[in-house]
């Protein structure tokens, strides 16, 4: 009966070990895709002229659920903004992500993200323009409260905005786990050919 314990207890470690290294990162951002009305539902800042837009370009290819992304466009002196504040745990990583495309025929344009005290990051500053790219960014929360808030100026045509997320980065599974598994299944494996001989 103590091997038939020791057997469980190994393949309680080795599920427990299995689950932490797949369990699926959770998005934190409400309305990444800007797929909810009324438009930008979720974001903060839209008296700043960002708009909910469902023309093309806004549809993303790589992504067919897509109908809508958030467009910052046409102001020439100002940058538009939409902002929303991410629950967060100090200490952990979290991982910022976003898809961005540029249309602009002259180069005239800027485009940066705050994520709470880490300001102005990923700056474009007067682009070319580009096809949809993914941006990712990793930061280790300093605050319980980070405000993820994008700013966004063309001077006319526009930068499209999707599929935000923010993710707490998977904690790696410590190597200690897997090893104590295989080595409790050593112990009985071992114990039952020392009884049978
Ligand atoms: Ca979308
Ligand atoms: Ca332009």
């Amino acid at each position: 009966m103590k091997y038939l314990t020791l057997k469980l207890a190994a393949l309680a470690l080795t599920a427990s070990a299995a689950t932490l290294a797949h369990a699926a990162p959770i998005n934190l951002v409400s309305n990444p895709g800007f797929e909810d009305t009324p438009a930008l539902t979720g974001w903060g800042g839209t008296g700043n002229g960002v708009a909910r837009n469902t023309q093309n370009p806004a549809k993303r290819a790589a992504n067919p659920d897509s109908t809508a992304a958030a467009k910052f466009d046409n102001t020439p002196t100002r940058l538009q903004t939409i902002e929303q504040t991410i629950a967060t745990t100090v200490g952990n990583t979290y991982v910022v992500s976003f898809w961005l495309k540029l249309i602009d025929s002259d180069a005239s344009n800027e485009f940066k993200f705050d994520f709470g005290s880490f300001a102005a990051q990923g700056l474009l500053t007067n682009a070319r323009a580009f096809d949809w790219t993914q941006v990712t960014r990793e930061f280790t929360a300093d605050s319980s409260s980070m405000l993820l808030k994008f700013y966004g100026r063309v001077v006319s045509d526009a930068y499209y905005l999707d599929d935000v997320s923010v993710t707490a980065k998977s904690v790696p599974v410590p190597a200690s786990l897997p090893l104590l598994g295989l080595g409790l299944i050593g112990v009985f494996i071992g114990s039952r050919a020392r009884r049978a001989a």
